[in-house]
């Protein structure tokens, strides 16, 4: 029996949604904005675009296109100084034994993600090479909660969306998944993620044992 088993990445894979954060709190800083911990919940899983419209708002801030594409391409320059020396260590914990184990009992393993960095990430933290297929930020043109970006990667691994499982962090990224028909697994807080058949709060808490009961 072959599932497919797609991965968000930032804050299911790796622990990046942190240097995100950090990028768009000093760019917020510097236009005057307020930008809290709270504030960045609604930016995961949204694109770069979307997320800067969403600071903007918070401050009340209307600005030209111009500026926008600048504060953008600031924005995304000091998130990458922040990836410049990640490696391994980067990798939630729980994380690579479940790939691994999906390896082993030859699952097909997806990568869906709205990140355009996604994979200079796979490839600096070492796993790039365990995925069948990549689908990220710049493959799709509609952001989650639009399912594109899953759909996109089930295509590639020629399964069902039925026989699909996706790992979410983010409360987009779990309605994408349901709006696909795809087996969706919240990856974090239950009172945030609800909507998710499945919640864990973090890859060390999922077992062998609900793995085999998603492959047969
Ligand atoms: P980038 P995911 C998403 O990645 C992040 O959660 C979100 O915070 C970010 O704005 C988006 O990628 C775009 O990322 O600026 O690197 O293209 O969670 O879908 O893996
Ligand atoms: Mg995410």
């Amino acid at each position: 029996n072959k599932k497919a088993f797609i991965f968000d990445l930032d804050g299911v894979i790796v622990d990046t949604a942190k240097y995100h954060f950090l990028a768009w709190q000093k760019l917020a800083q510097e236009l005057g904005i307020e930008f809290t911990p709270e504030h960045n919940e609604e930016l995961k899983g949204v694109s770069r675009v979307r997320s800067l419209d969403i600071i903007l708002e918070l401050g009340g801030i209307q600005a030209s296109q111009e500026d926008k594409n600048k504060w953008l391409i600031q924005k995304n320059e000091d998130y990458l100084s922040y990836l410049v020396d990640i490696d391994e260590s980067e990798i939630l914990p729980g994380v690579l034994p479940v790939l691994h184990y999906l390896k082993d009992k030859n699952q097909l393993i997806a990568l869906g993600s709205a990140s355009k960095n996604a994979r200079p990430i796979l490839e600096k933290t070492g796993i790039i090479n365990l995925f069948d297929a990549i689908v990220d930020g710049n493959d799709v043109s509609n952001a989650k909660p639009d399912p594109e970006v899953f759909l996109q990667a089930a295509k590639k691994l020629g399964a069902t969306n039925e026989n699909s499982i996706v790992f979410e962090d983010s409360v987009a990224g779990i309605q994408a998944a349901n709006i696909a028909n795809m087996t969706s697994i919240g990856i974090g807080e239950a009172t945030t993620l609800y909507e998710a058949k499945y919640i864990f709060k973090d890859f060390t808490f999922i077992d062998v044992s609900f793995i085999e009961s998603l492959i047969n």
